[in-house]
């Protein structure tokens, strides 16, 4: 048990993030350049566990790094994930595809 715990809270996270990101920078679609209208969106997303205040920090630390991404509130007592974000830079789709990566695979939709 202990040990899963300690797998869950590995702060290494962050590279796999990185390395997840600069993955889906080299497929994505291209820019056109000019300045897109904002438009914020604030979702929250279930995930099957955030286990302590470290993971909280993961999680806002590593998404609050993806473009688009303006704010981050993980709660580790219900297990949810409040993200503001700019959906023209980036999507629900590619948040739960980066808490995934993360080791906090989200829940139902
Ligand atoms: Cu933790």
């Amino acid at each position: 048990m202990s040990s899963e715990v300690l797998a869950l809270c590995r702060p290494d996270r962050l590279d796999i993030l990185l390395e997840w990101k600069l993955y889906r920078e080299g497929g994505a679609a291209g820019d056109t350049g000019g300045m897109k209208e904002a438009t914020m969106i604030t979702v929250t997303i279930p995930v099957r566990e955030i286990h302590c205040g470290g993971c909280e920090n993961t999680i806002r630390v590593a998404l609050s790094r993806m473009e688009g991404v303006r704010g981050v509130e993980p709660d580790h007592r219900t297990n949810q994930v409040r993200v503001s974000y700019d959906e023209a830079r980036v999507g629900e789709v590619g948040l739960r595809e980066a808490l995934a990566a993360l080791g906090f695979e989200p829940t139902a939709a």
